[in-house]
């Protein structure tokens, strides 16, 4: 892998998987990360992304650094050819090349501003560290995808040896509207295994065509639910209306009436998660979502030693 920014990167993503379960059953196997250094910097707030991957790092035997540039940092200015006399101080160029430097692998994460979808969507930020960087970039979470948590998520269903199972991503109601990434990491990646999928959301929230290309979608969340075996809830913005809150009828909160309709489905989420907004106390708490966490670690293992294989 020469970067890890999407299920794109990745070719064979039944042999990471493998490679993510072998590193959970033996995470100290290797430590081809010996006196090599991972950078992560961090625009926005994390608690799994960061801690598992830093352990992820420390179990092969790498250093890690870790910047909140956002707290911590001057104010990056990103815009190419800007006169730098307004309120940016570091132009994200000179901080990439910097920050890689420093280090042999550099993760970053980067939220949209859900403001300008196509701004979002040509992951300016995410794209000016892949340039500039001179180690391989991962992504901790980009404007449009999370391909970590996918890649954790897809360990997180082979662990259940289910054969073709259904699985259902849901939107869920958030009193603030929420980033794509999540949503459209997980239909790029689970398109890719031999699962049946079926997306529900209400009018109107639909995703990106490109991810919801070949996906049955059905806007009766109910309906969805029937003998599946997975419910993937997440609360996204509609591609469409772009970072609006659209009024919405039904409740789309996750209860436990609703997973009765299932196949004794699991409920996942990427975590954090609102209780009783989301979903309810108790559909979480018989929840696979502490699984989920927890394979954040093995799945950032396999990404890094990977990547520490092809560029030693
Ligand atoms: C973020 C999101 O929806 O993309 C991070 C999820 C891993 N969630 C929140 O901001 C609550
Ligand atoms: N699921 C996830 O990426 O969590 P954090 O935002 O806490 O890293």
């Amino acid at each position: 892998m020469q970067k890890f920014t999407s299920a794109d990167d990745v070719e064979s993503i039944p042999l990471l998987v493998e490679e993510a379960l072998q590193l959970k059953a033996d995470p100290n196997q290797s430590k081809i990360g010996h006196h090599k250094t991972l950078g992560l910097v961090f625009f926005n707030p994390s608690l799994r992304t960061r801690l598992s991957t830093q352990k992820a790092a420390y179990s092969l035997g790498m250093n890690v650094i870790v910047m909140n540039v956002s707290q911590d940092g001057w104010k990056i200015e990103f815009e190419d050819g800007t006169i730098m006399d307004g309120e940016g101080q570091e132009h994200i160029k000179d901080a990439v090349k910097v920050i890689s430097s420093y280090v042999h692998v550099l993760g970053v994460r980067t939220f949209p501003g859900l403001y300008n979808r196509e701004e979002d969507y040509s992951e300016k930020v995410l794209r000016q560290f892949v340039e500039h960087s001179e180690v391989p970039v991962i992504s901790l979470e980009s404007a449009t995808l999370h391909p970590l948590q996918s890649l954790a998520d897809m360990v997180t269903i082979e662990e259940h040896h289910i054969k073709k199972p259904k699985v259902v991503l849901s939107w869920a109601p958030h009193p603030k509207i929420l980033p794509q990434a999540v949503a459209n990491s997980f239909l790029q990646w689970i398109k890719k295994t031999d699962a049946e999928i079926v997306m529900t959301c209400p009018e109107g929230y639909e995703l990106a065509e490109s991810f919801m290309e070949g996906i049955e979608i059905t806007y009766h969340q109910q309906r969805a639910f029937e003998k599946a075996d997975f419910i993937y809830a997440k609360n996204w913005s509609g591609y469409q209306q772009y970072g609006k809150q659209l009024p919405v009828k039904e409740d789309w909160t996750i209860t436990e009436e609703k997973m009765a309709l299932t196949n004794q489905g699991k409920f996942m989420h990427c975590l954090p998660i609102r209780r009783n907004v989301v979903a309810t106390d108790g559909v979480i708490d018989q929840s696979i979502v502490y699984q989920q966490a927890k394979n954040r670690e093995c799945a950032a293992q396999a990404v890094l030693k990977n990547i520490l294989e092809h560029h030693g």
